[in-house]
């Protein structure tokens, strides 16, 4: 029997729902660090969120500002593109909808470049970024995010793959069209759902 089915068949053990995998993926239990550099210093005095493209006007909120936006709490299986799925991860931090409604998006936007720290960037299309269960999120299983992990925030957008789910966030870009972040340029797909298995360009 091989590795995955092995996977699926201690899940089911455990009385969880193997069809919860998309395919190709095992299940883990751990939490993986995964990055390309360094882990950034971060500075909050001079930490700033920046919304920039086709809105009104440009934004940027401070730490201190930022604050004071409505949080929630959330709970989602996430996905890795280098196979491990973690399930019932929980998270709290300010809803990306939250945040949305403050600002005077064009009508003509249609995808989000989503920033952070060292050049990483990550495109998701504004349908998926406001999907209800997205957040900015500071807390992860109730404890503020490791550094490791994506201190002060990172987002989170379960429904794709985890590389979209950038860590050190800093702001987005507002575009009227798709373009490659990071990961997209360097091989990996532009839309990235889990469950059609849409690892690398041409899958
Ligand atoms: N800023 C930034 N965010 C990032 C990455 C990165 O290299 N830089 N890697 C992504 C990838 S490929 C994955 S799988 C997840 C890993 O998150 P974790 O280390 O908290 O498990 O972060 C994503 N967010
Ligand atoms: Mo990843």
């Amino acid at each position: 029997m091989s590795f995955f089915d092995r996977n699926r068949r201690d899940l089911e053990r455990r009385g969880i729902d193997p069809d919860r995998l998309p395919p190709g993926q095992y299940h883990t239990d751990r939490f993986p660090v995964l990055h390309a550099g360094s882990v950034p210093d971060v500075d909050l005095s001079t930490w700033d969120f920046v919304i920039d493209g086709l809105v009104g006007s440009p934004t940027r909120w401070t730490w201190d500002e930022i604050q004071e936006f409505p949080t929630s709490d959330m709970m989602a299986d996430i996905h890795c593109v280098t196979k491990w799925s973690k399930f019932d991860t929980t998270w709290s931090g300010i809803p990306v909808r939250e945040l949305w409604s403050q600002i005077d998006a064009s009508p003509e936007a249609s995808h989000v470049l989503v920033k952070a720290y060292h050049g990483y960037a990550a495109n998701i299309p504004i349908e998926d970024f406001l999907a209800e269960k997205n957040l900015f999120a500071d807390t992860y299983e109730g404890e503020p995010l490791a550094p490791e992990h994506g201190y002060p925030m990172r987002l989170v957008v379960p429904r794709l793959y985890f590389w979209k789910s950038v860590k050190w966030v800093r702001g987005f870009t507002v575009m009227s069209e798709d373009r490659p972040g990071f990961w997209e340029q360097n091989g990996y797909h532009m839309y990235g759902d889990p469950f059609k298995e849409q690892r690398y360009w041409n899958d």
